[in-house]
């Protein structure tokens, strides 16, 4: 027998010991410096070994067969059979492909986006490794903001300035910090474990629960305000919203604090600009309508008494406003996150240690950590000589309408035209809404190319795909900025199958390309490793710390560093709160714009000059919930990262097809049982579900997580429970151009046996 290794790695969702031997990874287990680690990386042997990983490089049959412009090329892109080359012969043809692209047309249709989460480690950084490959080739168009936060990344610039932009991912009131001095924690989509989990590049103690629990001992009154009960830890007062209409409830709240005497005056003068504006909308001097409680009541469906107590309980305690991300994921996304920053400044607790506002506590894990966040350790990209870009969620725009205009944060750009997309670190048929649009969409260009570990839905509809290593088969090194661990990822096994590493793949076209010297700069994967890591060291110095060698690194094979720091007592808005005539926020006021004059220079329907409940064209109170009458929100999956090792998960009988929460009532009126095949539909497409009943979630409102992989049957159904075949796919408004997911209604019905039988499942196996 061979021997067996046992090391600890790191991840998006945390670091593990991992038990190799020979070229097998045989289990995991948690990693005992963490105090409460992820379930996640359960899966991953069966995932790392499984039958779905892409084994050797394969060519799409009637592109390899007929070239990149014939219609059959693009026409049954998908639909065919791979053909396996050996690597020399695949880099061959991808390499003449791209040089015959980028002669022709220009790199300017190249899109080189390729958004996605692909792995932890810092140098086999799949989307750094694919920009900089084709940076070197003449650039690529790229993509700008994220799925996660796009709007938010518009809006919140304009209202703060870009640099509170940075601290929104960081510790603008850390735990500790909430812990001591925070009496009312209002938490808009909550604050939720299953999410803080994951965090980019890693997160080794997963703290949220542990704090939550201390919240609850020390009395912090803690109020979830989400269609979801699960949204927060237990123990927490839910009232249970409907999606999309929080703006509603906090114009509500403001009104409140208006008409009671209760709003901090002389913080919205010292501090604000445009107030009496914003003012005039509320009091409805503008438009006639009161945004009275009761009206809010009657578009969020929460009551006005509620919302009334909450208000003084507000004014009257130490209050932390926090916002998820999710509620920007919808359309007029950047309203809630300027309505309540608008409401944060009304109470004038902003700066005040566990007052005042927050974003994205809970999205992600590094979020509130207290550490010092250190700079360094990234794979650089090079410079992209191609300056056309799309907002990220606009790929199917840009692949559906070449040429034409369209808005972003006050510019006016054209989407360009595409030939060539590559696609690397990333999942597009699992994360893009509207996956029947997509689908129309990704037949335009003539020819794709993805690296990939697995034959995800992606690959499946690409003419060329590499097979990529995973993180368990090169080293790697792990360091997060909200983290204070640093990690050697070792290699576990060999690569699976053929599969070559990111790395080694570009670094092989760009030998074809004659640009090798350009992309290695004459150094290997361990080289490169070694150079990053003498960078960071040196950073480390400069902040007084000593980090120790490469060697001594890969023989500890972890180190905390000493970064945490948990008696950080101060805001990062204290300069400005101490003095803002000398430290300015960095908006054109050099105050937080609670009307902003460049906004509404834009002239946006969609993104007025401050924040304004705009009705969604989904939502339970539009025209169209007559016909799809429920709102389905699709949150992150809480046993994976998104779509990642979901091939291990679907394998386990009864999980698929994904389990999606509805509420009694409505299962009641449709005769769905617990546990029984249901069929969620719209306009746009169907998928498959499982009835998970529970009084957790809102009447009216279904919940079906991300991550399953997109597998359409004969008639467009999607059999695995992926959301994305129903959300609608359109930019959240004019300014942030983001993800609209959450914004979608549907109706569901008991499958029936028909459906049943078409997909090789019947009602006899239903778990
Ligand atoms: N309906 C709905 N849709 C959503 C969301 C939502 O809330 N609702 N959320 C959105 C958000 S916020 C996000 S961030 C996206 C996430 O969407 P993605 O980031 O696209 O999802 P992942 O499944 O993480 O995709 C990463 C891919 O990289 C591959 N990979 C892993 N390691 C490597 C590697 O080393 N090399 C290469 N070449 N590939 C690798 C994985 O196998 C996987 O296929 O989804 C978005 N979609
Ligand atoms: N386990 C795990 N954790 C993850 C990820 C993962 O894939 N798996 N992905 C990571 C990524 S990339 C991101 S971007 C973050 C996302 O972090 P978030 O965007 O904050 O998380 P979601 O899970 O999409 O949504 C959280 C909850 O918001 C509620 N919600 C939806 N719409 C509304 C609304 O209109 N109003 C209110 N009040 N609530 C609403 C839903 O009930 C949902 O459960 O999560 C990260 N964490
Ligand atoms: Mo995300």
């Amino acid at each position: 027998m061979s021997e067996k290794t046992i090391k600890v790695t790191s991840s998006h969702w945390g670091a593990f010991n991992v038990t190799a031997q020979g070229n097998r990874i045989v289990s995991v287990s948690d990693f005992e410096h963490d105090p409460n680690p992820s379930n996640i990386p359960y899966n991953l042997p069966a995932a790392v070994h499984h039958s779905s990983r892409v084994a050797r490089p394969s060519i799409h049959k009637s592109w390899l067969e007929h070239g990149p412009l014939h219609k059959d090329s693009r026409s049954l892109r998908g639909k065919e059979k791979f053909v396996e080359l050996p690597w020399d012969e695949a880099l061959d043809i991808a390499a003449r492909e791209i040089h015959r692209v980028s002669k022709d047309s220009g790199n300017q249709s190249i899109f080189g986006g390729s958004y996605g989460w692909a792995s932890a480690g810092r140098f086999h950084h799949a989307l750094s490794q694919v920009h900089r490959f084709l940076n070197c080739t003449g650039g690529y168009v790229s993509s700008v903001a994220s799925y996660s936060t796009a709007a938010a990344q518009a809006i919140i610039p304009h209202v703060f300035g870009v640099h509170f932009l940075k601290l929104m991912w960081s510790e603008l009131n850390t735990w500790p910090m909430i812990a001591e001095h925070t009496e009312t924690l209002v938490m808009f989509g909550g604050i939720n474990p299953k999410n803080s989990q994951v965090s980019m590049g890693g997160v080794t103690h997963h703290e949220t629960n542990g704090w939550f629990k201390q919240f609850e001992q020390l009395g912090i009154r803690r109020i979830n305000i989400s269609p979801q009960r699960t949204d927060t830890p237990d123990g927490a007062k839910w009232l249970g919203i409907r999606p999309g209409t929080d703006t509603a409830m906090m114009l509500g709240i403001a009104w409140v604090l208006e008409s009671e005497g209760l709003t901090d005056t002389g913080f919205l003068q010292k501090y604000c600009t445009g107030f009496e504006k914003f003012r005039a909308y509320l009091t409805g001097e503008i438009d006639g309508q009161s945004k009275t409680p009761e009206w809010a009541a009657a578009i969020c469906g929460i009551e006005s008494k509620v919302m009334h107590e909450l208000a003084l309980q507000m004014a009257k305690t130490r209050t932390l406003v926090t916002v998820a991300w999710s509620l920007q994921r919808a359309e007029h996304g950047e309203q809630p996150y300027w309505m309540a920053a608008t409401l944060a400044a009304m109470l004038g607790q902003i700066g005040k240690p566990g007052g005042g506002i927050g974003y994205g506590y809970g999205a992600i894990g590094g979020i509130g950590v207290s550490v010092k966040r250190l700079g360094g350790l990234t794979f650089p990209q090079g410079e992209n000589s191609v300056k056309e870009f799309i907002p990220v969620a606009r790929i199917a725009d840009m692949l559906l309408q070449p040429g034409e205009p369209f808005d972003f944060n006050g510019q006016k750009l054209h989407y360009p035209d595409i030939k060539l997309v590559y696609w690397c670190g990333g999942n597009p048929f699992h994360h893009h809404q509207d996956l029947g649009r997509l689908e129309r969409a990704w037949q335009q260009p003539e020819t794709i190319i993805v690296n990939e570990p697995w034959w995800t839905a992606t690959a499946q509809r690409a003419d060329i795909v590499f097979s990529a290593t995973t993180s368990y088969e090169r080293n790697d090194i792990g360091r997060a900025q909200g983290d204070s661990y640093l990690f050697h990822m070792p290699a576990f096994i060999p690569p699976v199958g053929e599969a070559k590493d990111d790395y080694d793949i570009f670094s092989e076209l760009a030998e074809r390309m004659g640009l090798s010297e350009l992309f290695t700069e004459n150094r290997n994967s361990e080289e490169w490793l070694r150079y990053l890591y003498s960078g960071f060291v040196k950073e480390c110095e400069q902040d007084g710390i000593t980090a120790p060698s490469y060697d001594s690194l890969e023989e500890q094979n972890w180190i905390d560093l000493p970064v945490r720091n948990p008696t950080f007592s101060k805001t990062q808005f204290n300069a400005f709160i101490e003095d803002p005539e000398s430290s300015p926020l960095d908006t054109p006021s050099g105050k937080i714009e609670i009307f902003s004059s460049t906004i509404e220079g834009f002239g946006y329907e969609d993104c007025p000059g401050h924040a304004t409940w705009l009705p969604p064209t989904e939502w339970l109170g539009s025209d169209k919930a007559k016909t799809y009458p429920l709102h389905l929100v699709s949150p992150q999956p809480g046993d994976k990262l998104h779509s990642q090792m979901e091939c291990a998960i679907a394998d386990i009988p009864g999980e698929r097809p994904t389990p999606a929460s509805i509420h009694p009532e409505d299962a009641k009126v449709r005769g769905i049982t617990d546990n029984s095949y249901i069929r969620l539909f719209n306009n746009r497409g169907a998928c498959l579900a499982k009835a998970k009943i529970s009084n957790d979630i809102r009447q009216g409102v279904i919940s079906l997580p991300t991550g399953a992989w997109f597998s359409p049957t004969e008639d467009g159904t999607d059999n695995q429970g992926n959301p994305n075949v129903l959300t609608l796919d359109i930019g959240t408004s004019s300014l942030g151009q983001g993800s609209s997911a959450h914004s979608c209604l549907v109706e569901i019905e008991q499958a029936n046996e028909s459906t049943l039988s078409k997909l090789n499942l019947s009602k006899q196996t239903q778990e």
